[in-house]
Parts: C-alpha cells; structure tokens; sequence
C-alpha cells in the first residue's frame, strides 16, 4: 500500500504488518493467482484492463497499458466492476416460483419445465405467439446463438433485443447513407481532427475514455462544437455550445448545412464523384435560415453561422453523436440530416475525417450484427431478402420455407403480450421494466404472460415477473469477443467459473434446443467453436467476419471488420477513396423537412421531459446499483431544473416536486443547475418502481427504427409542500 504520507516501510514499522487477508477500503492487498487480460464489461469503448484473480474469485484489477484505446486508463465503473463477482446477490441456482415465492431448483427440472411451457404455448397459440428478448451486453457468440436459437429451436419471428431502445436509429440511417453500419473512423483519428462536433452525447459522462481523444485533438488545435440542451461536462471545455431545444436536431443541421452552402464551403467534387440526393437536399435547406432555425430549434443565429463557419473552414473534422439524436421518432431523420453535413463537405474515409455513432453497451456494435434482430440474419443479412435468406438456410441445414420472417421489435412485442397476442417469453439480458418506456404498461404486459423464463446473473426487476429464473453467467465467467464502438473486435476472457450451480448463458441455450429436439444444430463444447460457425456465416454477407478468428483477434490486439480472409488485415477506417457499401459505390443524401417529436408541449404540460445517464450509474442500474461505491456517488435520481424555472415554480434546491406527464408522476428532488435550457428538466434513468424516469417517457416509435421517444416529451411540474430530501439541505 503506497501512502502520500509514509512510505510502506515506514506505515509497517509503525504499525506493523496488514494481514494479507485483508481488503483495505474494498481493495484486497493478496497477490493474485493470475492476471486475466480481458475488457470492462459496461459500455462500448470496451476499456482494457486485467483481473486479478485469487482462489478462482476476481479479486481486484491492474491496468492494462499496452491495450491501444485505453492504455490502462478506466473510468469510475470500469474501476469498480470487478466488484460485481462475489456479489451476495448473485444468482446461484435456477428458481422456480412457487405459491411461497421462489424455490431453488436443479437444471433438469427448470430446463424441462421451460422446454415444456414453449411446446404447450406455441401448440395452443402458434409459433409467433412465443417470443424471445436478448441483448447486446452479451458477447457476438451470444448474439448469433439467441437469434439461430429462436429461429431454429423455438421457430419463432418474434426475436428482438434491447439495442432497439439503443443503437437502431443510428444503424438504419448509417445503412440508408453509406450503405453499411458501423462507425466510419477508428477513435485513433480523433486526435487529427481540426474540428469535433458532438451532438447528443453526454461523452464525458458516458464514454469517459473517449474526452482524452478530445482533448487531445484540442491540444492539436481543433475546435470543438458541443450541442446539447445541457451543459455537459465536455462543453465546458468547449469552445462552441449550442444549446438545443429537445427534440429538434434536424432542424438544426438543415440550419449549418443552409450556411454552408450559402458560404460555399462545400466539396462539390466530392459530392459530384461520391454522392447521389444532393440538389433535392440544397432545395430543402434552403428555407432553413439562421433566423428559422433559431426559431425551431433555440439556438442563437450568430452561434448557428459561427458553429458552420468552424465545421466549413476546417481541413479535417469529425462528427460524433450519440443516443441524443437518436432516441426521437425522427432519430433516423436527424442522423441523416448530420450525415448531409459530413458528405457536403465531403470529409469521410480519411485521416482525421470522418463520423461515428458512438455505440452504448459493451457489445452495442456486435450486438447488432449476428441476427438476433427481428429482420436480420448472421452476417448482417436482411431477413427479406430471397439471396440471403437461403444462403442462411443452407448454412443451418434446413428447408428455406422453415426460416421465419421478420417479427416485431422489442417494444412492439411488449405491446403484443399486453393485447394478449404474444402469450410466452424468454428474455436474456434485458430489463425492459426498467428501460422500456411507460412502465406502467410494461408492468400490465408481464403480469399477461402465460410463461416467461429471464435468464440474468441477478434478479432484475423484471426477473422478479418470471415463472423461471434461471442463473446465467457474468462477462467474465466465460470466453468470447465484442465488437467495440469503432468496429473493432476484441478478445473477452474467462478468469473464473460460474458462480455456485450459475451456468454459461450459451449452456443454457444449447441446452434448452436440445430439449427442443434441435440439439444437432445447437452441438458446441465451447464459445470458440460458436464463434467459428459465427464467422463463417458472416462470410460474403454485408458484415464479413471470415477472416477472424480468436488467434488472430489476441495477436492484434483486435480485429476491425470487414474482415473477409484470414489473410486480410481488417479494415479500420472505412470509405477510404470515396467507396461507399452501396451496389454503385455511392453514398446518399437524405432530404427529410423537420417535423416536431411526437408529444410537445403545450398548455397543460409546459416544460420539456429528457432522460438519460450520470457517470456513476449502467442503464439499469442492476449491476451498479449494487456496487456501493458507484452507488454513493450518486444515490437516486435528481430532476434537474435550471434557477428561473425553479424561481418561477418556487422551488428550491432539493425540494422534492412531482413530475407529471400523460403516463404517469413521480416524486424526486429538484437540484437546480444553471447547466439546463430554462425550458426543459432532466431525470436519469437507472432506477426502478416509483423512482423510474420511464414512469413518464413516452412509447412512440420512430416508423423506420422502431426506438422509442426516450429524450423528448411534454412534462408539468407540481409542489409537494413540507417535503424535502434530509441530504439536501
Ligand atoms: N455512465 C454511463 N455510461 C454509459 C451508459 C450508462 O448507463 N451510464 N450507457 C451506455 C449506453 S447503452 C449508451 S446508449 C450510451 C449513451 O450515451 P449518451 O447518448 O451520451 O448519453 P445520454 O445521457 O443517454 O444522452 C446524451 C445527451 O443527450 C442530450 N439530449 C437530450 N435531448 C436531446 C436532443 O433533442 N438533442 C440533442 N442534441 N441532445 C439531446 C442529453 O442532455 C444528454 O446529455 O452511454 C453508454 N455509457
Ligand atoms: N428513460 C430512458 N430509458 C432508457 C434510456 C434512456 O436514455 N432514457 N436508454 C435506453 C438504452 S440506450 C438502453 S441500451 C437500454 C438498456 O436497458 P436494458 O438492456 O434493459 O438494461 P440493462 O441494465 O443492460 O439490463 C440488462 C440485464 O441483463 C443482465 N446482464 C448483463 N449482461 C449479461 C450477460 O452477459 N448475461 C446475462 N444473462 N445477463 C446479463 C443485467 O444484470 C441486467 O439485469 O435502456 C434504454 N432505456
Ligand atoms: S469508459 Fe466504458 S469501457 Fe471504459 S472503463 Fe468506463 S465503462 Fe468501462
Ligand atoms: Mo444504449
């Protein structure tokens, strides 16, 4: 133990030896049996690091510097994670519920009861009528089996995943503008960028790993544009703000590209050689003057010409962004509307140049990509699609005319099972109680199943709804790979088994297809092999993998894919030379005219609604609220209101108010923050029951993605006299 004040020495000679055994402040001094090189297991950037582990527990964690994105650096959750492994709650043994609450139960019993309650459901109600959940926290081997397991073993369209509330806007309009969905650049190029946009990302909070990029490229004399309806703690080091009313980006950047085109500072070579849909988008931006867009979106016209005069003049740029964008019923139309800003300028596939959507689980990107979407297949492949759904169905051995088509996504099947269409569930890695919105009505659909079996490591909130529980693994508990935020696809390694009876979460699978009668499809003694059938399925799909394979992945420190043969090296930036994945090489303009979001405000509900993350809490919350540390930075919700709303309400710091929206009310305190547009509040969401944002949020769907409206919808604010929150004052 290194001390500011003695050295160890001198702390030992004063007071004598530590026994080894014991953890200090949550630190454990013993000398670990090994150190596993493996990731952080919260969100995309997929930090670096090494578990220390001891009598096969994980004991603690070094750094891991020579892993190239993080070079040892964590931020708070990525250094309290390994907390999570000997958790008192974590879940040992499969559950079954019982008139008494829950009883432990062995494998065979829940497995088989599980395989029955699926038969009974979908002989009575029809295949569709049994849906399955998964997630994107799980590794890609997870994500290929749950989509091959409901299509093969339980024969259902209906499969989705909680990226829907996630990553989907951002893919679909990546899809419709270059032709494929994945970040173009790798973060290595943020450094050389002149200048940064940053849209709709709290990314100091979010991705902290990711401000050292940005600060770096700020060292090199990059101006950075931050826009937000908040002051996040990255722009406050910003040299622009725009401070944008919830809700209306593509407004907003109709508005910068109007300016730079009016400025001529676009690339009309680039847009000529590499581009289609320009002259129908210069005539829709046309209207969209400074003064319009200030209107629409609130952000001072003078800021709107300064922010494209930065972005025009620039050599190099990038555009980044995040759910902020992307949770609206327009998320797909304001991501294109920001991808018309990187194509006119024509600054794409080059050092220093280029655009991502920053990806939020662990596994976001991969998550997305090896068919556990309702309208995907391996590979990337389109479930529509005549080519690709044969190639699959040979790949699997079975009849063409067997392969469902496309289903639902995850909030529509929750609407399915509350109009008692969808009657059986298995969910994997999901909490849709907590982070589906409307939660009232989330609730309402649980209580409605016939059968639902949760497969998690704790018990969720939505857990508690299942007949089955049964115990899954943690990330460290197995083998496998993720593909990170810029498409890189790294190594996750086991450093300790599962916990008590727990099993592997693909165990579990594979042995709920053979109680199925499918297990000669599901025949893998191990993550490698899954993920070398994974591989080869991706192999000439829109999302090549075939090239990989865990050797190569380990020697390189990761591979970025397309990847199509074992000789190629991966491909880190993407577009080099103007090549874009549409059949022309071409990539598009989109002209979407701005439209408001689904719910605004108005008399009755006055102030804007917007939900999203602190730094010290993961989506929700079932891992880090219980990790006391990361719990004690930031106990339970706050609603966020700025002085002259709060002043014109008569509330002050840390009263507890109700917030009140068409869906429902809850009760917090109010911190006031000069940090927050006047005419909008904000509520992190990682909470459960009566302190849930989604309570409030609105369940509009976005008609191409199919993400709900989580950051904008039309709020009041009501007094509670006489009750105010202890710590607070
Ligand atoms: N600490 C922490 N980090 C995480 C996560 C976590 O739960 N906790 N989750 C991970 C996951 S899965 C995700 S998806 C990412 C999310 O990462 P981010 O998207 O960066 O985080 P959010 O807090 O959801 O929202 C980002 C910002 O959008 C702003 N915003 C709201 N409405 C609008 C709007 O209309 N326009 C614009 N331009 N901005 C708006 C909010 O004020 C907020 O600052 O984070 C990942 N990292
Ligand atoms: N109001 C509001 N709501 C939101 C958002 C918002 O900004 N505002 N953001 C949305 C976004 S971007 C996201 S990504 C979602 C996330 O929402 P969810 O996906 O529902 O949240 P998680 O906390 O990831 O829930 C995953 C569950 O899976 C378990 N789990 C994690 N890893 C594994 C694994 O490897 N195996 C198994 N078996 N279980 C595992 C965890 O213990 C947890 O119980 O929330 C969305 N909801
Ligand atoms: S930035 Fe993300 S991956 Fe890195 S330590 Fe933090 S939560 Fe983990
Ligand atoms: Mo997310």
């Amino acid at each position: 133990m290194a001390s500011l004040i003695y050295s160890e020495e001198e702390y030992i000679a004063q007071y004598g030896p530590t026994p080894n055994d014991t953890p200090v402040n949550g630190w454990d001094s013993r000398e670990p049996d090994k150190l596993v090189k493996t990731h952080c297991c919260f969100c995309g950037v997929q930090c670096g690091i090494q578990l220390k582990v001891k009598d096969d527990k994980v004991i603690g964690f070094e750094p891991w510097e020579e892993f190239p994105v993080n070079q040892g650096k964590l931020c708070p959750k990525g250094v309290k994670r390994y907390l999570q492994n000997e958790h008192p709650d974590r879940l040992v043994d499969p559950l079954i519920r019982t008139e008494n609450g829950y009883r432990e139960a062995n494998w065979d019993e829940a497995l088989n009861q599980t395989a029955d309650a699926v038969r009974r459901i979908q002989s009575k109600y029809g295949k569709d009528a049994f849906a399955f959940l998964g997630g994107a926290s799980m590794t890609n081997e997870k994500a290929y089996l749950n989509g091959k397991f409901a299509r093969v073993a339980l024969g259902t369209a209906n499969i989705d995943y909680n990226g829907r509330l996630c990553m989907v806007s951002a893919g679909a309009a990546n899809k419709m503008a270059f032709g494929v969905d994945r970040a173009a650049n790798p973060w290595s190029d943020i450094p050389n960028a002149k200048v940064i946009i940053l849209t709709g990302t709290n990314l100091a909070e979010c991705f902290p790993i990711l401000t050292d990029y940005v600060w770096r490229a700020r060292d090199n004399g990059a101006k950075i544009i931050v826009i937000d309806p908040r002051i996040t703690p990255i722009a406050r080091t910003a040299d622009l703000f725009l401070p944008v009313r919830p809700g209306r980006d593509s407004a907003l950047a109709h508005g910068l590209l109007h300016q730079l085109i009016k400025n001529d500072w676009i690339d009309e070579r680039f847009i000529e050689d590499h581009t289609n849909g320009f002259e129908a988008t210069r005539e829709l931006v046309e209207k969209y003057t400074p003064s319009l867009t200030e209107k629409i979106t609130g952000v001072p016209a003078a800021t709107i010409a300064k922010a494209a005069e930065f972005w025009g003049l620039a050599e190099t740029s990038m555009l980044l962004h995040a759910r902020g964008i992307e949770h609206h019923t327009k998320g797909v139309e304001n991501v294109l509307s920001y991808i018309n800003l990187v194509l006119a300028t024509g600054r794409i596939g080059k050092p220093g140049s280029g655009y991502g959507t920053i990806t939020g689980q662990g596994n976001g990107q991969g998550g997305r990509e090896h068919g556990q979407r309702c309208n995907q297949l391996p590979g990337g492949r389109d479930i529509n699609d005549q080519g690709h759904r044969n190639e699959i169905a040979e790949f699997w051995g079975l009849p063409e005319s067997e392969l469902p088509g496309e289903g639902l996504t995850a909030c529509e099947i929750i609407n399915d099972i509350e109009d008692g269409k969808i009657k059986g569930l298995i969910s994997i890695s999901f909490n849709p109680l907590v982070s589906i919105p409307d939660s009232k009505r989330t609730r309402k659909a649980l209580e409605k199943l016939e059968f639902f079996a949760a497969i998690d490591f704790f018990m969720s909130e939505t857990a508690r709804y299942a007949d089955i529980v049964l115990a899954g693994s943690l990330q460290e508990e197995d083998e496998g790979t993720v593909t990170t935020g810029e498409g890189r696809c790294v190594r996750l390694r086991n450093s300790v088994p599962p916990a008590g009876n727990a099993r592997r979460d693909w165990e579990i699978i594979c042995d709920l297809a053979d109680r199925l009668g499918k297990g000669d499809h599901f025949d893998f003694s191990n993550s490698e092999q899954i993920f070398d059938e994974l591989t080869k399925a991706s192999q000439g799909g829109p999302i090549d993998y075939g090239g990989m394979s865990y050797g190569k992945i380990e020697a390189n420190m990761g591979v970025f894919w397309p990847c199509p043969t074992t000789d190629h090296p991966g491909t880190p930036r993407l577009f080099e030379g103007g090549k874009f994945f549409h059949s022309d090489g071409r990539a598009r303009f989109h002209a979407f005219d701005y439209r408001p979001p689904a719910e605004d405000v108005d008399h009755d509900y006055p102030i804007f609604f917007t939900s999203g993350r602190v730094v010290s809490q993961y989506l929700s919350g079932t891992q880090t609220r219980r990790i006391g540390g990361l719990v004690d930075q930031y106990p339970e919700p706050l609603c966020e209101i700025h002085p002259l709303l709060a002043a014109r309400l008569g509330v002050f710091d840390g009263e507890v108010i109700r917030v009140v929206t068409r869906r429902g009310s809850m009760s917090l305190p109010a911190q006031i923050v000069k940090s927050i547009r006047p005419d909008t509040i904000f509520i992190p969401y990682h909470w459960p029951g009566k302190k849930a944002a989604n309570q409030l949020t609105n369940r509009a769907l976005d008609p191409i993605s199919k993400i709900p409206e989580f950051k904008v919808c039309a709020c009041r604010i009501e007094k509670l006299e006489g009750k105010t929150n202890p710590k607070m004052n």
